[in-house]
């Protein structure tokens, strides 16, 4: 059976209750004055991208653990990522990463993608590890390394992705690299950063007119001291530096402890400098953990900002959303499901601000009443057109429970026999 009747069977055993709850809480809003119909259009137009390193399992330095089933190509993949789409409906874009995900042809990965139903959202490219046969290391950097040799061949790889984006249908290129030093004194502040925006400089020039760049920071890790583009703030500099086609983009794992990102998020939609979202989350460093497993309440509070500039149709506001994550003691494809579920319940409950209430005690320093509006929307259990647009738009009621029945993982398993060391996710 293939999954499409095992989520029309499990939709069958779900809908009645439904369509009880759903109505229940269609009279419930509408005592607000909210029309849940709106909410649950809104919930069915939003999409998420998948990672595709996301599907494997991924590990720490300490070990990975790899789980049944695992991925072996870039096909196997889009399968799983398949089975994502077919169960939440919103998530028929996937990320790639070069070189883990180089095709031999371009054009039969496309079709395959397409067959699916699936496309190709933004390219990332990896000069933060050692390719086998490849001429000079990443050891000391790459877009910012001393050598300008080393400097060269990481443009390289970055605009021969850029053209495998183009081939494949893609509209934006990530880049997101580890250069930084371990040691005070190893690395000069200044001049890695100049090497690093005369780098981007190069990239961007080969940009597609119609290409996004996307400059993603992070505070540290792989380097321990310092890291070249380490806050928004410098990743908003360099935007700005180098043209209206890059943007900054926010992974919420890239920040330290208790920095507030809702308002890195609104300094950088007023700025029209949002690329866009890497979302997960995080107890203590960049530990890629299913997105709202953590801090549901931020998740919120950052798509409360998302909801304010759409509904005010901020100029330029086209933010490209996507998980990046490591699913090392869950199923992969059920922390993505479960994850994209949580971004839908995050921007329908931003949606459910009483946006006139809450400007009104703001104008009026009633911090009370301020807090009160948003928390209303957080606390509101909006699960019921969470299942319904899925529903609507041919997916499954309850994802875990379908693609459970479905046996998926135990077929892949059969079919896909583990290869010692090898790896979809990231390590
Ligand atoms: C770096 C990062 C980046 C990806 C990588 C897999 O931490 O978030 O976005 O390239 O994870
Ligand atoms: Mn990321």
């Amino acid at each position: 059976m293939v999954i499409r009747e095992f989520v029309d069977e499990h939709n069958r055993k779900a809908l009645d209750w439904l369509n009880e709850d759903y109505a229940h809480l269609g009279r419930q809003l509408r005592r607000g004055g909210v029309d849940v119909e709106r909410l649950t259009e809104r919930a069915m137009a939003f999409r998420v991208a998948v990672p595709s390193w996301g599907v494997g399992t991924g590990g720490t330095r300490f070990a990975r653990f790899a789980g049944p089933g695992e991925p072996r190509s870039v096909f196997e993949k889009l399968e799983d990522c398949d089975v994502i789409h077919q169960m939440v409906r919103v998530t028929p874009g996937i990320s790639l990463h070069i070189p883990w995900d180089e095709p031999e042809s371009a054009s039969e990965l496309k079709a395959f993608a397409g067959a699916r139903g699936l496309f190709f959202d933004s390219m990332n490219s990896n000069t933060f590890q050692d390719q086998p046969g490849q001429k000079l290391s990443y050891k000391f950097g790459s877009l910012t390394h001393a050598d300008p040799a080393v400097r060269a061949q990481a443009v390289e790889h970055n605009v021969h992705c850029i053209e495998l984006g183009k081939k494949l249908g893609a509209r934006s290129h990530t880049v997101w690299i580890g250069d930084g030093g371990n040691f005070p004194g190893q690395v000069h502040f200044r001049r890695g950063l100049e090497r690093y925006l005369e780098s981007l400089r190069a990239i961007y020039a080969a940009l597609p007119d119609a290409f996004r760049m996307f400059i993603e920071h992070k505070l540290y890790e792989p380097a321990f001291y310092s890291t070249v583009l380490n806050d928004w703030g410098t990743s908003y500099y360099c935007t700005r530096e180098l043209g209206p086609q890059a943007f900054s983009l926010v992974d919420l794992g890239h920040h330290a402890p208790n920095v507030n990102i809702e308002m890195i998020v609104s300094r950088l939609i007023q700025f029209g400098k949002l690329a866009g979202f890497h979302f997960n989350d995080s107890k203590y460093g960049d530990d890629d953990l299913d997105a709202g497993s953590i801090k549901p309440f931020q998740l919120f509070l950052v798509f409360n900002e998302l909801v304010d500039a759409e509904l005010e149709g901020v100029a330029g506001f086209d933010p490209a959303y996507m998980l990046d994550q490591s699913h090392n003691v869950t199923d992969p494809i059920e922390s993505l499901m479960t994850s994209a579920v949580e971004l839908v319940r995050a921007y329908v409950q931003a949606h459910l601000v009483d946006r006139a209430a809450l400007r009104e005690a703001q104008e009026k320093n009633d911090a009370i009443l301020a807090l009160q509006t948003l928390k209303q929307a957080f606390t509101a259990d909006v699960a019921p057109i969470l299942a319904m647009a899925r529903h609507r738009a041919g997916g499954a009621i309850d994802p875990v429970g379908a693609y459970r029945a479905s046996g998926y993982r135990r077929r892949k398993a059969e079919e896909r026999p583990a290869a010692a060391g090898q790896g979809a996710g990231i390590v």
